[in-house]
């Protein structure tokens, strides 16, 4: 058996209380931190701490519960800036989740600034949440949609990219790939469209919660994720912008805490990165947020991306050895995150599924949320494990043994 030296996991996974029970009678194996990750103690604590000390609704009141909430919610956003490497926490908008991150993205900015004829350069490997908002704001002003499309090896065919570039206001891509785990070259993308003219929103979604991520240097204009995919809790999502961006952005919602000034005929807008957020916020999640921010940092995010990496190539190396078995995918781990779908030839994803769930081990079969890339592999379905810092090489041999013992049931 190989042993990551990156991490602890050990230590690690006694701070995941999930990881006391069982499933099926078995101790639970959890292979779907790319759906959402397991959340630690501190996050845990942290929100309940909020609700049981100083429960209150922030930015309003003066008393003293109100001012530690206010309090408690602005330094988990100045952690977020911190994690990220973001130069101001004016910067880190909260929103639900990167789903609402790009929606707001679409809907601000692109309202304001796509015109007809205009291009959105896409990947054929995007997330519905980074493919459906660009169909709406296509739709919306007459803009087109173009694609950069893969190649079997599940890299984009950067060759196409120059040429896709012309005439484009915003290229729009994943940082990494839910489904291959590709992990995309965002600088170099970056810097050819910003030479062509067009903005860059980078989904972040499957990167920040598994590597160190430097917006300023990446050189992006928009990037955005979700707090359940980094041990935080579902609710909180942060949107990163250029600060010149967001001021020039129009509102996304109107309502409480997101103005001024307001008259029977007219408001004004707060400063960022209030202006972006109407009504009150998701205190607790944002907190929680701030708590998995702390977590994450204590192992550090390259050890985390280590111990990632040596999954990774562990599971590919024994999956490979599956009689039958489609890998999807890059094959060098330098480019393929903690993610990897498969499939087989007589079973189906959804029945490999329910059967290795008999043996505790909890793996995603369908399309991922990412239909195109699904007709492009020429498959209705895939298998996914995904990979996080809180899962040991010993459960990769569990789903090979689980994959071989569900292949006898089909053959
Ligand atoms: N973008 C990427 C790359 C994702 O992986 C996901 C969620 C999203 C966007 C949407 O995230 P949300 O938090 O706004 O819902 N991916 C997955 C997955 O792979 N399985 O379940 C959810």
């Amino acid at each position: 058996m190989i042993q990551t030296r990156a991490i602890d996991v050990e230590s690690i996974r006694r701070d995941f209380p999930i990881f006391t029970r069982k499933v099926n009678g078995k101790p639970l194996v959890y292979l779907d931190s790319a759906a959402t990750s397991q959340k630690p103690d501190g996050v845990i604590e942290s929100m309940n701490d909020y609700y049981r000390r100083y429960n209150a609704n922030p930015h309003r009141g003066v008393y003293a519960i109100s001012e530690e909430a206010t309090a408690a919610y602005e330094s988990a956003r100045q952690k977020v800036a911190t994690f990220i490497q973001a130069p101001s926490p004016k910067e880190i908008v909260f929103t639900r989740n990167v789903t609402e991150a790009i929606n707001l993205v679409r809907y601000s900015w692109g309202r304001a600034n796509v015109r007809a004829g205009d291009r959105i350069l896409l990947t054929e490997m995007e997330h519905h949440s980074n493919l459906v908002p660009w169909q709406l704001l296509a739709r919306e002003v007459g803009a087109q949609l173009d694609f950069l499309y893969i190649d079997d090896d599940g890299l984009l065919r950067l060759e196409d990219l120059d040429r896709k570039l012309e005439g484009a206001r915003l290229v729009a891509f994943t940082h990494q790939s839910n489904t291959l785990g590709t992990i995309n070259p965002v600088k170099a993308i970056t810097q050819a469209a910003h030479r062509a003219g067009a903005l860059v929103l980078v989904d972040g979604a499957q990167a920040v919660p598994h590597m160190a991520v430097n917006v300023a240097d990446l050189g992006i204009d928009f990037y955005g994720f979700s707090g359940h995919k980094m041990c935080g809790p579902t609710g909180i999502g942060v949107l990163w912008a250029r600060r010149a961006l967001l001021e020039a952005m129009p509102p996304f919602m109107g309502g409480g805490d997101m103005i001024k000034r307001v008259r029977l005929q007219e408001a004004t807008w707060n400063d960022l990165p209030w202006k972006f957020e109407a009504g009150t916020p998701s205190v607790a999640e944002g907190i929680g947020l701030g708590a998995a921010v702390d977590y994450l940092c204590g192992i550090g995010m390259d050890r985390v991306r280590a111990h990632e990496r040596t999954l990774v190539e562990y599971a590919l190396e024994k999956l490979q050895d599956v009689p039958g078995i489609r890998l999807y995918g890059p094959a060098d781990s330098e480019i393929h995150g903690g993610a990897v779908s498969f499939s087989l030839p007589n079973v189906h994803p959804h029945d490999l599924a329910t059967l290795v769930d008999r043996e505790g081990i909890a793996i995603r079969a369908g399309h991922h949320c990412t239909q195109p890339l699904m007709e492009r592999l020429g498959v209705p379905a895939t298998s996914r494990a995904s990979f996080y810092i809180y899962n040991r090489p010993a459960e990769v041999d569990q789903l090979v043994e689980a994959i071989e013992k569900a292949q006898k049931v089909f053959n």
